[in-house]
């Protein structure tokens, strides 16, 4: 057969594929190991050299049309399918709209609001504050050390200009700053939760540059660990309201708090599941906070707010909450 004919042929093959999966099958025919083009390559050798030339570069420029021509049915292929879908989800913004269905919050806000019921239920105040922050109570205060990779560009938001002492500003990279605001203007015992918007430099299918935190504090004269893990599991009872709930500390590190926790849960027999850091506040974090550690002992957690939400939810990817598609966010109506 001739090389025009096996192009010519290839090009009639790959336009009848049906879809993207038939075109892949078609193509073997041509371009595969055993392919009408391969075959002709493996013919070479029989060759005489000056034939063997020629004969190579018929060969390889058909080899580039039925490539060319492959190439071109998957892009078509590809346009179609996205054409029949735009069509498909098409809506006519210019329309009225068809009647007013209510809003809702979003999931996470409502996370948000019940986490404030709760805490509210056990004397916890709510406290709220800037998500500009400084670099003293971002990061000093919370006895991050001065070269530490949190502090870098490449992990924190950083604001042009500074304030008005000439000092970083920065978009909070935890609650945390508000807990220390919120130490330094009230007195022990302090129960507080601090729930918000904070930013990390992170963007992948498990890490959004906005995500929601809250942390709880407690400072008083004469608390324990054992206090915190009564709280939390308090806690995890009333948000997911189940009794089958387990609760587990595991050692870990944050340089605010010292000894450092994490915290699991697993519902029932489940598996394990991270759901929170705490720890006993650092003696230096409560002298920062204008306190005596000598005095006073503080206990602290820190949770996501969209980990939480999924797993009361059965959310499994982490997009869905900031793509603003109402066929998700209408479920929460
Ligand atoms: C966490 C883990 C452990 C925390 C510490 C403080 C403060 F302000 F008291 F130092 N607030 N929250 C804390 C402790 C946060 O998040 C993973």
């Amino acid at each position: 057969m001739d090389l025009e004919q096996i192009v010519a042929d290839a090009q009639v093959a790959f336009s009848k594929a049906a879809d993207a999966a038939d075109l892949e099958n078609r193509k073997a025919r041509f371009l595969g190991k055993a392919g009408l083009l391969t075959e002709r390559l493996k013919g070479l050798c029989k060759l005489a050299p000056e034939a063997r030339k020629t004969e190579g570069v018929a060969i390889n420029a058909a080899k580039e049309k039925i490539e060319a021509a492959l190439a071109a049915r998957r892009q078509s292929m590809a346009d179609a399918l996205l054409n029949e879908r735009l069509a498909s989800e098409q809506i006519d913004v210019t329309l009225p709209g068809r009647g007013q269905e209510p809003g809702s919050l979003h999931p996470v806000m409502r996370t948000w609001e019940r986490i404030e019921q709760i805490f509210r239920s056990i004397g916890f105040e709510v406290a709220d504050g800037p998500e500009i922050e400084n670099d003293w109570t971002n990061f000093t205060a919370l006895n991050s050390p001065e070269n530490h990779p949190a502090r870098s560009m490449q992990d924190t938001f950083y604001i042009d200009g500074n304030d008005a002492s000439g000092k970083p500003l920065l978009l909070r990279t935890h609650t945390s700053p508000m807990q220390v605001r919120h130490a330094r203007m009230n007195k022990p015992p302090i129960k507080v939760i601090a729930p918000g918007r904070t930013y990390r430099v992170d963007s992948d299918a498990t890490h959004s540059p906005m995500f929601h935190q809250v942390e709880g504090l407690w400072i008083a004269e004469d608390i324990s660990f054992a206090d915190l893990k009564g709280v939390y599991a308090d806690f995890l009872k009333n948000f997911f309201e189940r009794d089958d709930i387990k609760m587990r500390f595991r050692p870990s590190y944050f340089p605010f708090t010292e000894p450092s926790a994490e915290i699991d849960m697993a519902f029932g027999d489940g598996r394990w599941l991270e759901i929170s850091g705490s720890g006993q506040v650092h003696p230096t974090v409560i002298r920062n906070m204008g306190l005596d550690p000598e005095l006073y002992i503080g206990f602290a957690f820190g949770s996501g707010l969209e980990r939480l939400t999924m797993l009361r939810y059965g959310i499994d990817d982490l997009r869905l909450f900031f793509e603003g598609d109402v066929r998700f966010l209408a479920q929460f109506a």
